[in-house]
């Protein structure tokens, strides 16, 4: 395996002054003709006389310099680079190179979707369409001819704008494109199919026009209205909240059904999986909506942080991811429900990002070394990346903190930079020292910051002890001390006031934030009259665990009386964890599980609570889930655990039985469905309440005829998950086969057909090879297989941790598939055998015989390589 290592970057030899290219598609395959003009790198005092290029699966037709043809004598071509020795200062390249997009199963490069001719190029995609120095330091304006057939082909789209189009013979046609913008080549798109489109206009601030462009196929038109009010919304908030204006005349986006992630940013040509653009209140949820308006979002917001502002190597992928979700976090927060929006963003985190981080897998949110980049692409760059990003807004304060991306883009427009120079233009205008905030980007794992309090009631001395730590990583045995904000109140239980922190040395009063920089420190407090109640890290203001032991009243008294919103659900949440906890150690032993009392009246005044919208009562309300809890136990017992959620559920339905019931009923009216935030809330508390009602038994009959009579995609589809849970085989056999018939035509109400079902607890092994044996099921097609199998390994415990391994085992097999048609979709599914480690000593050797199988395949790629070879070793 070939590691790149980010301490090994030299500036690129040769610079591009403008890159041609021009496709002439035919049936059989593409010709890819470039005319590159290059020109030595004035950075490169060594004067560099040799021209590295990439490019993988390219047939050469011919290559020249300077209009000089290029025989196999002057150039060799090893492992993806094309050494071409003794080039002059100044050069023209041209290749013209043959490629079969019908035969690229990898979904990387130009290939074919249902018929349409796509590319994808993040990261290293371009290097399969043509030679190139594929590296985003490298960048370029780009013009783009397309010659295809008129028929098939009536659509011919590339980045920026078109700058001529006509006939040609033979029933062709061509179109030119051109953009202005310098950037590196994995921004390029081309796309070339029928489609119809969607449009309208946006004029910016400054007044400027801005075509709108949302092609789909035709049968999908009529799900396109919600993306294009997203993207408005879009366009219009990055104006008003960070001063970003669109800079192109044309904003494009394309739907393709075949995609290995969600969406792609490039310049002027978003492209977007089907699943993440279309959209219509019968067949897309509350949770789909938000979804698609926040990747829409997303990728929209790349066009300045990503696309103006680039990245000098892969290292600095967080640079433009976890800036960039962090826009669209704030995005989501600012248009609906900013707590609710806060406490899901963190449940992600912990759940998946923590276990990221404490895996085999674990990398610092600016990794030092690679096999395969695509593997990369996680958790802990995005969402992690987010949450440094926030940490320096919660440390500057919003005012401040536009100054600083002020600066940032400004200062860097044009350039591919690093996270450091990010980091500068933070500390530049705050006047903040961020030297030690800057080892958030360096080292990896979650920090752990224990907490011990003490009150002394004759001298009315209260101190607070903060303890950081953090454990070791791979390659990072020994972490030095993080710079962490610990956003802060301390309530007096008096009279629910606030007590005065000003004279803390380390606490900033604008931002009510406590820096916490040593491995130890202490606050003290005199002359109080009672001991204060704590409310730590609000916000959740650093992406660590807060280990403090306090008693269980404490947390109650947060529950009903914190004003920081989250720290309300993390106080619930608290008290759940701590019972679940408890109660573990008890059924691992043998013994019984008993409910608490004390859970029950706290969660009973949740319920009760007037000041509490129906979103944060679900958000309260609901039991920390599987996969988090697994991370809590050393090595967990998966029938253990489970057994546990099912009778502490079954407790909770049944002590509170009326009042989901009372609930349900009152919230269960016949209102036009409407995606909006009271009305989202509102359904999420409805789904809550019958969630909890399902594991009584008697309500099936409530369940179904909530799945008869709904109008909406976000009721449908909470009565057929509780159906697919249910042991009732001829009633959900019949419910799925209608499902089906109805929605046959419909590819994003199958692919959630099929999740739903890979999903469902009575979901076996046998029925998720019988799904994949279904006409809608295609190994090819990654939403499908993301549907099912992922479904299946995420989020079906109970079967896919099946006692005898054939769980384990039916992924393996799986991920050897897939391998050889698309590496990284097989990759990312090997992340659920990874995590080996958690669990209990049969289970664990099952997950390694599994790693090994896959290891000992001949073929393996570099992306599953590198995942397993990090796991075993
Ligand atoms: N930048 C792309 C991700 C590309 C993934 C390549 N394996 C989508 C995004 O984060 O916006
Ligand atoms: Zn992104």
């Amino acid at each position: 395996l070939n590691t790149i290592y980010l301490k090994d970057y030299t500036a690129p030899s040769f610079l591009i002054e403008k890159t041609t290219l021009t496709f002439e598609i035919f049936p059989e395959y593409t010709l890819v003709r470039s005319h590159i003009l290059f020109s030595q790198n004035p950075l490169r005092t060594d004067l560099p006389t040799q021209l590295d290029l990439f490019g993988v699966d390219l047939e050469i037709v011919s290559l020249s310099i300077d209009s000089i043809e290029l025989s196999d004598k002057h150039y060799t071509w090893v492992d993806e680079v094309l050494c071409i020795k003794n080039v002059p200062t100044n050069f023209l390249f041209e290749a013209v190179t043959k490629i079969y997009p019908d035969k690229n199963t990898s979904l990387e490069g130009l290939y074919l979707s249902n018929g349409m001719y796509c590319t994808q190029c993040e990261a290293e995609g371009f290097r399969k369409i043509t030679f190139y120095p594929d590296r985003p330091d490298v960048m370029s304006e780009f013009e783009t001819r397309i010659e295809a057939d008129l028929n098939d082909y009536p659509t011919l789209l590339s980045n920026g704008n078109l700058l001529d189009s006509g006939e040609l013979e033979n029933n062709r046609h061509f179109a030119v494109w051109q953009d202005p913008f310098k950037k590196p080549c994995y921004l390029f798109a081309l796309v070339a199919g029928d489609l119809d489109v969607k449009e309208d206009v946006f004029t910016t601030v400054e007044g400027k026009k801005v075509e709108l462009k949302i092609f789909v196929e035709s049968h999908n038109m009529h799900k396109t209205e919600f993306a294009m009010q997203s993207l408005i919304r879009s366009m219009k908030w990055d104006e008003e909240r960070f001063g970003r204006v669109y800079d192109l005349d044309l904003f494009m986006i394309v739907a393709v059904d075949h995609f290995n992630m969600g969406a792609m940013e490039n310049k002027g040509l978003n492209i977007f999986n089907s699943a993440l653009v279309l959209a219509d209140e019968a067949t897309t949820t509350d949770a789909g909506f938000e979804r698609i308006e926040s990747v829409i979002g997303h990728e929209y917001f790349h066009n300045w942080s990503g696309n103006r502002v680039t990245c000098r190597d892969w290292f600095q992928l967080s640079l433009k991811e976890g800036f960039t979700v962090f826009r669209d976090s704030e995005f989501t927060a600012d248009l609906h429900d900013r707590a609710v929006k806060r406490i899901d963003d963190v449940k992600l985190l912990k759940t998946m990002q923590f276990a990221e981080d404490a895996g085999p897998m674990a990398h610092p949110i600016r990794p030092s070394s690679y096999v395969e980049i695509n593997n990369f692409y996680t958790l802990t760059v995005y969402e992690k990346g987010a949450e440094v990003v926030r940490m320096l807004h919660t440390l500057l304060g919003e005012t401040t903190f536009r100054k600083g991306s002020d600066l940032y883009f400004d200062r860097f427009d044009g350039q591919a930079v690093t996270t450091e120079d990010f980091v500068v233009c933070m500390q530049e205008v705050s006047g903040l020292n961020l030297d030690q905030f800057q080892r958030w980007y360096n080292q990896a794992g979650t920090p752990i910051v224990e907490v011990f309090e003490h009150f002394d009631q004759a001298s009315g001395k209260y101190t607070l002890k903060f303890k950081q730590s953090c454990p070791p990583s791979i390659n990072q045995p020994e972490k030095l001390a993080f710079h962490i904000p610990i956003k802060m109140a301390l309530m007096n239980k008096a009279d629910q006031t606030h007590l005065d922190l000003t004279a803390i040395d380390e606490f900033d009063m604008d931002t009510q934030v406590y820096h916490l920089t040593q491995d130890e420190q202490m606050i003290t407090f005199e002359n109080l009259t009672s001991k204060p109640v704590a409310s730590l890290l609000r916000d959740f203001s650093a992406p660590v665990k807060l280990v403090f032991d306090r008693p269980k009243v404490e947390f109650a008294y947060l529950l009903a009386n914190d004003d920081n919103s989250f720290n309300q659900f993390e106080a619930g949440q608290s008290l759940m964890q701590s019972h679940l906890l408890e109660q573990y150690s008890i059924l691992a032993k043998g013994g019984e599980y008993q409910m608490d009392s004390d859970l029950i009246d706290a969660m009973q005044s949740v319920l009760a609570h007037d000041e509490l919208s129906d979103a944060k009562k679900a958000a309260i309300l609901t039991l920390p889930n599987f996969s988090y809890l697994s991370d809590q136990i050393d090595q967990v017992d998966v029938d253990v655990l489970l057994n546990l959620l099912k009778q502490c559920k079954t407790q909770i339905a049944k002590a509170l039985e009326q009042q989901w019931l009372d609930n349900f009923n009152a919230l269960n009216d016949s209102v036009e469905y409407a995606f909006v935030a009271s009305q989202v809330g509102k359904r999420s508390f409805k789904a809550l309440c019958l969630s909890y009602l399902s594991y009584l038994g008697q309500y099936s009959g409530l369940i179904t005829s909530l799945y008869e009579s709904a109008s909406n995609m976000t009721d449908r589809s909470l009565a057929l998950n509780l159906i697919a849970n249910s042991n009732n085989k001829n009633q959900k056999q019949a419910i799925n086969a209608g499902f089906y018939e109805k929605w046959k035509q419909d590819t994003q109400m199958v692919e959630q057909w099929l999740s739903i079902q890979s999903r469902g607890e009575s979901t076996s092994i046998a029925d998720i090879k019988a799904l994949m044996q279904h006409e809608s099921f295609d190994i090819k097609t990654p939403n499908k297989v993301r549907s099912v199998i992922g479904s299946f390994a995420m989020g079906n415990p109970l079967h896919f941790h099946a006692k005898d391994g054939s769980g384990y085992e039916f992924l393996a097999d799986q991920i050897l598939v897939l391998n050889e048609l698309n590496p990284q979709i097989a990759s990312r599914l090997c992340a659920a055998l990874t995590h080996f480690k958690r669990y209990d000593e049969n289970r664990k050797l099952k997950m390694i015989d599994q790693l090994h199988r896959i290891d000992q395949c001949k073929s393996l790629s570099k992306d599953v390589k590198e995942i397993v070879t990090r796991s075993l070793q």
